[in-house]
Parts: C-alpha cells; structure tokens; sequence
C-alpha cells in the first residue's frame, strides 16, 4: 500500500512538472495520451496496479487514483480552453480590413512658403527679425507717419484691444523697433502674423501673414529696390515672369510703388481670369523709399542715410504660386489639404 501511495504522487508529480511545459495542443494531446489513454496511459496502469492490493486497501486506493484522474483532467480541460481562445482570436482577425491610418504632422504651406522666401533674401545677405503682435497705436501708426486720422487708424481696419493696445495691421512695426536700436547698414526681413478687422472671403482673413523687408544704408537708391525685388520675384516664380512697377501711396514712403506681375494662371489671356479679373497683372508688392519723416522719429539722419522697404502677403503670395482659389483652405486644418504641399 506504501509503494502504491508513492506510485501516486510521483505519477502527479511527474504531470505538474510537464504540464508546465505545454506550448501547444499538439504537446498537450501528447501529455493527455501519456496519461489517459486507455490502454498504456499512466493512470490506466496506476488501476491495474490497484487491483494487485488487497481487497480492504482498494477503496482507499481508488479513490487517490480517482482523485489524481481528476486533477490531471480539470487542468488539461482549462489548457485546451486557454489554447483555443488563442486560435478563435486569430480566427477573427481580418487581415484584409484596411489597417488604422494614423495620420502625421506636415509643416504648413504658408510656413514652407515662408521658408522659401526668406532664404532668397537671405541668401542676398539679409537677417530675418521678429516683434510682437499686440503693439501701441505709437509702433503701429504714428512712428511710421500715419497722420492721427488717417482711415487705417479706424476701428474699421485695426482690431484695439484696450487704450493704446492693438493687434499689428502690418509688420512695419518691428523695423521701426530694429531701427531705434541698430546703427545702419541695415539688412533685415520680418514675417510674421498681423491682424485686420476683415469678414473672411476667398482673398481676406482677419490674420494672414506678411513679410517685410527694410534696407538703410549711405547711397541707397530705387535702382537698387528694383533690382531687389525684380530678383527676389524671378527667383520665387520664373525667371520667365513678367513684372510692372506703378505708382502707389503709403505714409511711411516716398516716392512708393506697386509690383505687379503677369497673372501665373491666365497670362493675360482670360478675359474673365478668375485671379487676375482679366487685367492680366496680380499685385504682389508693396514698396517705397523710405519717408525722411520716418528716419527722423527713430533717429536716423535722413540726410545721410536713404533706404528702401518693400511688404507682400505671404498666403495671398502662397495662393497665387500654388494656385489656390480660396485663402480660407490655409486655416481649415484639413489634413488632406495641407500635405499635398510636402513635396512640393
Ligand atoms: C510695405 C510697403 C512699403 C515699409 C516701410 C517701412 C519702414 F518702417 F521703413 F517705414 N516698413 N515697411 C513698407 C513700405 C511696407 O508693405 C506693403
């Protein structure tokens, strides 16, 4: 009876320690057959076994075997369970579904855009600044030679915060800044966002971005603003493009002009040109010489120094070179729209 008790509990032993090693139901059929099968199974020869004892111990002895059988059957049961769940989990798996798109960050247009510009100036040896965007009615107007009642002052244009507080209508502000701090020669560009009380449309936004530029310096003359811009608008377009200088009036220059240049879309050849009106001509810049009334608020001698100063719309710029047909696409934050320029 001794023997037969030991037979037992090395015959569980001997299972607990090669259930651990089932890692599929191949191996787990095995071990089932090693230990049930009806003919050689381990426990099948513990019954025989049984049967050499005496009568009296049998009970006993059975109900050990019994007792081992279903321990050895409950945890081959809950094995099987665990493989299946496996299997049915592979099973509903539909590698034909189309996998969860996750959709990445791209820099935005108008910011590549930005990119683009100021590279051409700064590979004419210009620096790029920036300022603030809330500015006194001082920075925004009056430095730069807005009368007190000029239009551009109105509530209608100019978003006030509170007093003298308002958000920058332009970049101007910044060189003026610069201007007060820094000695000519003076060589810089300046983007940034600026805010205009304005209804969006197809070619408004109530913020947009600009970029200006200013250059002061001893004998500068307009020859040498054509000159720039002519190379800046031939480098950012085509060399092929064509270009007009007209007329034009801001307080903070003199003489001032506006540049044009050949319509990207219709070439002058659409009557009804959606972005050029028919006329043929988009304006792209403004520029001037710098007022002497300007250098005389921040302490340059107008006597010794002259300069030129020029501005553009860097997303009305963006939409004519991209030919979008509605600035409001820009602000949407619709991914499909705003990585179709990464490559570009
Ligand atoms: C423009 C057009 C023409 C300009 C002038 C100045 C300053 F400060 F020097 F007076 N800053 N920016 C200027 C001149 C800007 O933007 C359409």
């Amino acid at each position: 009876m001794k023997a037969f008790k030991n037979n037992v509990t090395k015959c569980r032993r001997e299972f607990d320690k090669s259930v651990l090693q089932i890692k599929s139901e191949k191996s787990l059929q095995e071990l089932r057959n090693h230990y049930l099968s009806r003919k050689r199974g381990q426990l099948t020869l513990l019954f025989e076994d049984l049967m050499a004892l005496k009568p009296e111990q049998r009970p006993i002895a059975g109900q050990m075997v019994n007792e081992l059988k279903k321990d050895i059957q409950e945890k081959l049961q809950s094995l099987k369970k665990t493989f299946k769940t496996e299997e049915e989990v592979v099973e509903r798996t539909d590698f034909t579904l189309p996998g969860k798109v996750r959709y990445w960050g791209a820099a935005h247009p108008v910011h590549l855009f930005q990119a683009e510009i100021e590279n051409i100036f700064i590979s004419m040896g210009y620096s790029i600044e920036e300022g603030p965007e809330i500015e006194t009615d001082y920075y925004n107007f009056g430095a730069l030679n807005f009368p007190p009642h000029h239009p551009a002052r109105d509530d209608w244009d100019t978003l006030y915060l509170k007093d003298e507080l308002l958000l920058r209508t332009h970049t101007s502000p910044v060189q003026i800044r610069v201007m007060e701090k820094q000695k000519p020669p003076i060589k810089i560009v300046i983007p940034g966002k600026v805010y205009r009380k304005e209804t969006p449309d197809p070619t408004h936004l109530p913020m947009f971005y600009q970029l200006e530029g200013l250059v002061v310096d001893k004998g500068i003359t307009f020859a040498h603003l054509k000159g720039t811009l002519e190379y800046f608008l031939k480098t950012l377009f085509s060399e092929k493009i064509k270009m007009r200088f007209r007329p034009g009036f801001f307080p903070f220059t003199e003489p001032s002009a506006e540049v044009d240049i050949g319509c990207t879309v219709c070439e002058g050849k659409d009557e009804e040109c959606r972005v050029c009106g028919g006329s043929g001509w988009i304006e792209i810049l403004g520029s001037g010489m710098v007022d002497p009334q300007v250098f005389k608020n921040v302490n340059i001698d107008p006597e010794e120094y002259t300069g030129f100063a020029f501005g553009l719309g860097i997303d009305r710029t963006a939409m004519f070179a991209y030919q979008i047909s509605d600035m409001r696409f820009f602000y949407e934050n619709d991914l499909r729209f705003i990585r179709q320029f990464l490559l570009k």
